[in-house]
């Protein structure tokens, strides 16, 4: 495999300039383990662990500075490694060892607030072309759930495409596609079934060679069989074993790319149980609810709250019902999720200007007590 069979491309080439005299070389994430990665390079696949140094400097001065995490290589990322020199033939079954030495600039980055830690950037995938959202016409199918999938895709770079899944179950699934097309505004939307294969088809034009797509979706939509469907075998094991309360499921536990046979290149994740806006900045929002920003450009007061204002145009379509309601709500909501994680990131920014004004001044204070010394 060449580098840009991997999704290599003159950006990254100027990049990586930097790292070409110390004798490093490219490679991409495929598998993120706990503090382990797989990589794959121009030479093959290697098992892989961040230098002291990258992961010193992803954690601040000693002190684990949770934001920086997003600093440390996620599945999709192109790294700079030095492979370890060995001699003699490997164990049947293990990778050469490699260590990473830095992440190059991510072209897209689909990230959310990490579970648990509000304050915390969790990136999910890194320089994807095509985000598919996949969304299963099950007990599962949510509108709502789909406009915040929506918010975080744009906001990401790379063109999010829905993908309503098991489309072999539900009385009318031509319905819930036209109620997902009405919010999906400005994302083609593909209506298949895993289990059938019908409408897979329609999935093509994002499948082309050396280009990266992500599956991204909550948990048990069927990701992994249409990952399976679009490779042409079975990578990962999916389904029920035992029905009874998901036991035994052959749930995805890592983020993993896998090359296609055809040459995609495709990212598997575990399935979300939580989305969290991370940075989502407010033109993501416009472009994920791009005829209510045209409505509100109606309003006769620049700054209308789309209250009680008189002339708002907000009011007057939820009023004659142009605008449903829970979309209103829907964007309201992720509007409010947006202001709080901002706040919370720039209070985070502070402190850590903060911190970096406080090494420098003692850097400063010792070169001149040392510069007296002299
Ligand atoms: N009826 C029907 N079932 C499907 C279809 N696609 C997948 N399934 C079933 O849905 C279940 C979950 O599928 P998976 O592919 O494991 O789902 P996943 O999204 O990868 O789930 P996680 O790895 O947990 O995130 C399995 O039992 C599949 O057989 C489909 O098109 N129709
Ligand atoms: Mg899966
Ligand atoms: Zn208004």
């Amino acid at each position: 495999m060449t580098l840009s069979d991997l999704g290599w491309d003159d950006s990254f080439a100027r990049h990586f300039q930097i790292y070409t005299a110390d004798g490093l070389v490219p490679a991409r994430v495929t598998l993120e383990h706990k503090h382990a990665y797989e990589l794959l390079g121009a030479d093959g696949a290697f098992s892989a662990v961040c230098t002291g140094r990258l992961l010193h400097h992803a954690v601040g001065d000693g002190a684990v500075v949770p934001d920086d995490r997003a600093e440390l290589p996620a599945v999709g990322d192109w790294v700079a490694v030095r492979p370890r020199p060995f001699s003699g033939t490997l164990p049947p079954g293990e990778l050469p060892i490699a260590d990473i030495h830095a992440v190059l600039p991510r072209r897209t980055k689909f990230s959310r607030r990490a579970p648990g830690d509000s304050r915390a950037e969790q990136i999910v995938a890194a320089n994807v072309d095509t985000i598919f959202l996949v969304t299963a016409l099950d007990e599962n199918f949510n509108l709502r759930r789909i406009e915040r999938y929506l918010a975080v895709a744009w906001e990401s770079g790379a063109q999010p495409v829905v993908v309503l899944n098991k489309s072999d179950l539900p009385s009318d699934p031509a319905g819930a596609r036209a109620e997902v097309e009405s919010v999906a505004i400005g994302a083609p939307v593909c209506l298949v079934s895993a289990a059938s294969g019908d409408g897979l088809d329609a999935l093509a034009p994002w499948l082309e060679p050396a280009c990266t797509v992500a599956f991204l979706g909550s948990s048990g939509v069927g990701k992994s069989t249409l990952i399976n469907r679009v490779l042409g075998f079975e990578h990962q094991r999916t389904g029920a074993i035992s029905t009874a309360v998901h036991k035994g499921r052959h749930t995805t536990t890592h983020r993993e790319l896998i090359v296609s046979p055809s040459g995609t290149l495709v990212i598997d994740t575990p399935g979300m149980r939580e989305l969290q806006l991370w940075d989502v900045d407010a033109g993501a929002l416009d472009t994920t609810f791009a005829e209510v920003a045209a409505m509100a450009a109606g309003c006769r007061f620049r700054d209308c709250s789309h209250r009680a204002e008189p002339g708002c145009a907000i009011q007057a379509a939820l009023d004659d019902g142009t605008l449903p309601a829970d979309r209103w709500q829907s964007y309201q909501k992720l509007q409010r999720e947006q202001a709080y994680a901002a706040r919370k990131s720039n209070v985070h920014l502070a402190r850590e200007t903060k911190a970096q004004w406080k090494r420098l001044h003692v850097g400063m204070r010792q070169k001149a007590r040392l510069e007296e010394a002299e």
